[in-house]
């Protein structure tokens, strides 16, 4: 009885007023961390496949070979869906399962009809699909021509692209053509923790960021002169950023230290695709001023955009915004002789120690990070349309389906985006929660669980039990409905 007072009290505070009529309400996930059916109907092998199959590389070994099994359960998470009542759906489409080399001369069939299926069964309940082309999960042959190092992947993704937007474009008007280019260059390519697990500081990062800035900026060009006409959509790629603070506010050695930490993370995909067409200046400064230190040639590590290719500038239809947590920020000065990424920001971020931290070690909860950061992209991204593509609350050790914690941290998130709103005039027209389900957190395995419902891992089943906070999503979005209705009548 209490609990459900609780429940109210909190869904009642979060201002669903202040959100425009046709706010998207959503959830999200990710083909790898949720569909299993690995090697079956055709699919081909991924990075993560083979990542995930290597020893000492996950927690406990886990693997994403089965995860949620949705490739056989998707109508449990239609259900799940519906339940929540979202009025919008953002997955992502696994490459290798669709195109099983990852080159568009051979199509699998029984993908295809998979990914139907989703669609046409989210649209046939008046949900609309948000789908990002790739979230980390690069087919293992093309990885094996060289990856996302080789300039030649913007023409395997540009092919992939425009497979999709011919094969579901008529249905699918969000699109999404990569996730988190920061986090998989940097994980992926410099600390060697994601797939492909490669390890070359301070060289693989750069090259592997501008490659995919350039597949993106393809795709997004070949929608636009193809596609869009007919298919009336948008496209964009998905950017995630931390919220950085300068430690000590009245240091001007900190305050551009966070500068500089903003630019290292969000600005280096977000200034050439809505600024400037380039990488930020801080960033061209600070890695050549290195590079000359080290005795590199000039120009070598921070690529340089091609006059013959399209340009980046303008790519994106909306701004698609990942957060998740805040640094307190300040400088660090490198030995002369260390390459990395690290030393070429030459900042380091901390937790605030009054910062609480839920689940896993590196989400402090700071929601009005969130909305400082969308004032930020408003004022310095030329006040663009904003869709959180994702945000959420994880949660480690013992299940605990009366989530309290997560559900005052939406009431919190949602209260600071509404103020976001009205407050600071920011464009904000979506909120998708991570995740939909608890699912397969990449290195954390199954340790880390961040759904609105409970997926019991250790049963064939796999079954799905709404937490606490997926009631109380459901409820805000219920009373935002009402709301609108109210408001139109
Ligand atoms: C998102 O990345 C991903 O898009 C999504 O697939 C994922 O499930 C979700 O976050 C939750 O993690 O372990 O100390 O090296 C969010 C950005 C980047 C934040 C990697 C955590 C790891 C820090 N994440 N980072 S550490």
């Amino acid at each position: 009885m209490e609990k459900t007072t609780y429940e109210m009290s909190l869904s009642k505070n979060v201002s669903v007023e202040v959100y425009p009529g046709d706010f998207a309400w959503g959830a999200a996930t990710a083909a790898y961390q949720i569909e299993g059916g690995w090697n079956v109907d055709g699919r081909g092998p991924s990075i993560w496949d083979v990542f995930s199959h290597t020893k000492g590389k996950v927690f406990e070994d886990q693997t994403g070979d089965v995860a949620c099994n949705s490739y056989q359960l998707w109508d449990e998470d239609l259900r799940c869906i519906q339940h929540l009542g979202l009025t919008h759906y953002r997955l992502s489409f696994s490459w290798s399962r669709l195109l099983p080399d990852g080159t568009a001369n051979n199509v699998n069939p029984k993908g295809v009809a998979y990914y139907n299926k989703v669609i046409n069964d989210l649209i046939a309940k008046a949900i609309m699909p948000m789908v990002t082309l790739n979230h980390f999960d690069l087919p293992q042959d093309l990885h094996l021509r060289g990856g996302w190092k080789s300039p030649e992947i913007a023409n395997y993704f540009d092919s992939y692209a425009r497979f999709c937007f011919k094969t579901f474009g008529d249905r699918v008007k969000f699109w999404i053509t990569l996730n988190e280019p920061y986090v998989f260059a940097k994980l992926g390519y410099e600390d060697g923790l994601i797939a492909p697990g490669v390890k070359e500081p301070g060289s693989a990062v750069y090259l592997v960021g501008h490659n995919m800035l350039r597949a993106h900026a393809r795709a997004w060009h070949s929608y636009h002169a193809h596609f869009r006409h007919l298919q009336r959509g948008k496209v964009s790629i998905a950017l995630n950023s931390d919220w950085a603070m300068p430690s000590d506010p009245g240091s001007p050695e900190d305050v551009e230290a966070a500068e500089r930490y903003m630019d290292f993370s969000l600005g280096w995909f977000a200034c050439p695709v809505f600024r400037t067409g380039d990488y930020p200046e801080s960033m061209r400064s600070r890695i050549e001023a290195r590079s000359l230190e080290l005795g590199l040639v000039e120009g070598e590590r921070l690529p340089k955009f091609s006059e013959d290719e399209p340009t980046v500038l303008g790519t994106a239809d909306f701004f698609a915004l990942n957060y998740y947590t805040s640094r307190k920020v300040n400088m660090i000065h490198p030995g002369p002789g260390e390459l990395s990424f690290r030393a070429d920001q030459g900042v380091e971020g901390s937790i605030d120690p009054s910062w609480p931290i839920c689940g896993v070690s590196w989400l402090a909860v700071v929601p009005e990070g969130l909305r400082k950061l969308l004032k930020y992209i408003k004022e310095t991204y030329k006040n663009p349309d904003i869709y959180i593509t994702e945000n959420g609350f994880s949660q480690m050790g013992p299940v605990v389906l009366e989530d309290l914690d997560r559900c005052q941290f939406y009431h919190d998130t949602l209260q600071e985006v509404s103020k976001a709103i009205r407050d600071d005039g920011v464009n904000v027209k979506g909120y998708f929660a991570w995740s939909l389900l608890d699912n397969f957190e990449w290195t954390y395995g199954f340790s880390v669980r961040f759904g609105l419902f409970h997926v019991d891992f250790s049963r064939a089943e796999r079954n799905r039990t709404i937490y606490c906070s997926g009631r109380e999503y459901a409820a805000v979005i219920s009373r935002h409905r009402t709301h609108i209705k109210l408001r139109k009548n």
